[in-house]
């Protein structure tokens, strides 16, 4: 069986030309550097939710070790989170050509007989599984929660950030066991002989294309790609040519609330009835009690502005906007937090669906330029931007700038 060329397991099956030590190399080269940014920007966004302050911004269950955190999330500078996602959104899209044309060179590999030839054979092949598995289980959970939003059983937090944990154990194996043999290629190499490499094809077809030909292919389509998504991070022009991204490079409308909205108030079930002047208050809680609050009052109390983006988790953002409102920390003040804003868990008006609470950092709530906004760009807040009133944190991921805000809880969490 291991010899009949009909069958993927005989090596005379696979008779691509371009497969080989070079090509493999270079894509897994161009992988080992943009996976390790993919991994470190990943745990990043994952520290910018304060994991550990409450389990409504961390919803991974059992994380254990695995949800390690070293420091409260900084609020500067104000552009950290929507530098940090737009790297790790536009880059994983960019990458895929790269990774679906390494796949494709080492398949054969993946029907290799016999399936271990020692232990440590067969400690790689697990470890391949892993890293592979992991991989094409990464891409393509990401990519299907940007453009499809959401679609999992269970949750897309937990699947990603597990897949990435998972993923790491198999690089991690993988490089162990892989960097003496690759030393000793490049040794080889150096010496100008040919590196032993079981992904040369036996029996290979006539070349009808260059491996370079080859590399130009993936890396126009990786081009095409970064092309069609990078845009969603800048506005107007630029925007309009992020025609791949969600959004599809549109935004909402014009004049000072057209920007981007990821969930409008008709799709949240937020009732008009309950934004109106004479029905929604703002319920505020903390050490010395309870205050509510209409709008009209809180628009006397002192107002402060402050120039901040909205940086999404799936990797749009928009530039500044200039809003307006009223300061967390003062909002801590008029429930008993003289000098000493403590954390606030923040509930919005939404019944159903993700992102209708989030938890603050006493550090988030104390910068002065976190507002509970019910103003932007000089105008009232628009239905979909969250009037009556919404959250605006410096460096914070979107999702932690409730719109719709109805009560506000602060004491440390
Ligand atoms: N109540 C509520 N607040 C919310 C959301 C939501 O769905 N419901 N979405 C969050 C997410 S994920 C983002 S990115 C920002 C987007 O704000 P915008 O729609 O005003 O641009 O709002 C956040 N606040
Ligand atoms: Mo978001």
């Amino acid at each position: 069986m291991r010899d009949d060329p009909r069958l993927p397991t005989s090596p005379g099956f696979w008779r691509s030309p371009l497969r080989g030590p070079w090509f493999t190399s270079v894509l897994g080269l161009v992988l080992l550097v943009g996976t390790t940014v993919l991994f470190v920007t990943g745990l990043v966004s994952y520290a910018a939710y304060n994991p550990d302050l409450s389990p409504v911004n961390d919803q991974t269950p059992d994380k254990g070790i695995l949800g390690f955190y070293l420091f409260p999330w900084p609020t500067d500078p104000a552009w950290l989170y929507r530098l940090n996602q737009g790297i790790h959104v536009t880059l994983g899209i960019t990458l895929i050509p790269v990774l679906l044309a390494k796949l494709w060179s080492v398949v054969p590999k993946l029907f290799a007989l016999p399936p271990a030839r020692s232990l440590a054979h067969a400690l790689e092949r697990i470890s391949l599984l892993l890293l592979v598995g992991g991989a094409l289980f990464e891409f393509v959970t990401g990519v299907l929660n940007i453009q499809l939003d959401y679609v999992f059983p269970g949750s897309f937090y937990r699947l990603h950030f597990y897949g990435a944990w998972v993923f790491f154990a198999g690089f991690a194996v993988h490089v162990a066991l892989k960097a003496p043999a690759a030393v000793r290629n490049v040794r080889h190499m150096r010496r100008g002989a040919a590196p032993e490499d079981d992904l040369v094809p036996p029996s290979p077809d006539p070349a009808t294309f260059s491996r370079r030909g080859a590399l130009g292919f993936v890396g126009g389509g990786s081009l095409l790609l970064f092309g069609t998504t990078v845009g969603q991070n800048f506005d107007g022009a630029l925007r309009r040519t992020a025609i791949l991204a969600p959004h599809g490079g549109a935004e909402p409308g014009s004049g000072p609330n057209g920007f981007q909205i990821n969930k409008t108030a008709a799709y949240a079930g937020i009732d008009p009835a309950e934004t109106a002047e004479d029905t929604w208050r703002l319920i505020v809680t903390g050490r010395s009690g309870a205050v509510r609050l209409s709008r009209a009052q809180l628009a006397r109390l002192p107002l402060h502005s402050s120039s901040l983006p909205i940086a999404c988790v799936e990797g749009w953002s928009t530039s500044d906007q200039w809003w307006r409102g009223v300061r967390l920390r003062d909002l801590a003040r008029l429930v008993g937090y003289e000098d000493d804003p403590p954390d606030v868990f923040v509930e919005s008006l939404q019944r159903r669906g993700a992102f209708r609470h989030a938890a603050l950092r006493a550090n988030q709530v104390a910068d002065p330029r976190s507002l509970l906004a019910l103003y932007v760009n000089g105008e009232d807040l628009s239905p979909d931007h969250g009037h009556p009133a919404r959250v605006i944190v410096p460096a914070a991921p979107g999702v932690l700038n409730t719109k719709w805000v109805a009560r506000m809880t602060f004491g440390d969490l």
